[in-house]
């Protein structure tokens, strides 16, 4: 010991901040990524983490984070599977005085007291990229281009709006069709069945896919591959996250583009939960800054991915 210093027993070391995070599963590549970053970037930050993962059921994550409550923790983190329905829980938090915070997925509710801040993407403007590359990719074609949909978890914030930010943009050129759209609940097997069923029912008339997320189109590629058909030439696909499995079907040829959403949001929120804890304001809204990678540039861009 430092002469003069005083030693760091327990009576005079800080107190670590307790934050229960409840998640929503571990349904995607994107999902695993954002997991890591949570438990890497609160063990730096030396933050005590509780975590649950509630297998993409709303109903396990609302008794996740009463058991926050209970236990009293300093601070709430939640990724909310859908956006509606959160209102009762999280006014038991606000008469428990424990701030929320909403990351990656935001709800929908009347009162936005019921959280302190919202950290994560655009989705609507993640829509619109995959959208706007879409006009770009068909420009010359006279179409009709008809597009299969692949949404994600009905009722999650990402899934709604991708759809309508996609939607937005394609519907200035009616060439553009959406013959089919279904939930493919952000995964890999469900993304495999159901574009197997849009290949039964539509066959050789679908041109484009537009997956809400990577591993749905993933999932697709193996289905298309399967019907004998070539995934990239004989069907456009765009997908959204820019996890390494995409880069790796893009290296393949196999995918045409992904816009990409950061799922590294570990960082930011144990900062806001400093931030929180220390009463110094945070902003109400985080946006995520992300960008789009198409198929050529994939390989460049591979080795610098860190998700
Ligand atoms: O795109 C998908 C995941 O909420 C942004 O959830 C997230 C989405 C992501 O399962 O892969």
């Amino acid at each position: 010991c430092v002469a003069g210093a005083l030693p760091m027993t327990s009576a005079f070391a800080q107190k670590k901040i307790v934050l229960g995070f409840a998640q929503v599963g571990a349904e995607s590549e994107w999902r695993t990524a954002n997991t890591e970053s949570i438990k890497s970037a609160a063990q730096e930050a030396g933050i005590d983490l509780k975590f649950s993962d509630a297998q993409q059921k709303q109903e396990n994550q609302i008794k996740a984070i009463r058991s926050y409550i209970a236990q009293k923790v300093d601070v709430i983190a939640f990724s909310p599977v859908v956006e509606t329905g959160f209102e009762n829980v999280l006014r038991e938090a606000k008469a428990a005085k424990i701030p929320v915070v909403l990351t990656d997925r935001s709800v929908k509710v009347k009162d936005d007291s019921l959280y302190v801040t919202f950290m994560g993407s655009d989705f609507v403007e993640e829509g619109r990229k995959a959208g706007r590359w879409l006009v770009e990719n068909q420009k010359g074609n006279k179409g009709p281009v008809n597009i299969v949909e692949l949404q994600g978890t009905v009722g999650s914030a990402p899934a709604i709006d991708r759809k309508k930010g996609f939607e937005e943009i394609i519907k200035a050129d009616p060439k553009f069709k959406i013959i089919r759209s279904q939930t493919g609940d952000f995964t890999r097997a469900k993304g495999k069945e159901v574009m197997e069923a849009f290949l039964k029912a539509e066959g050789k008339n679908i041109n484009v896919l537009f997956a809400h997320n990577d591993d749905m189109a993933i999932g697709a590629i193996q289905a298309i591959e399967e019907a004998g058909m070539k995934p990239a030439k004989d069907i456009t696909i765009i997908s959204i996250d820019a996890v390494k499995g995409a880069f790796e079907a893009m290296m393949a040829g196999k995918l045409n583009v992904s816009v990409e959403c950061s799922p590294l949001l570990g960082p930011q929120l144990m900062s806001a939960v400093k931030d929180i804890v220390a009463g110094k304001p945070v902003p109400k809204r985080i946006i995520t800054k992300e960008g789009i990678f198409p198929m050529e540039t994939a390989k460049a861009e591979f080795p610098s991915r860190k998700y």
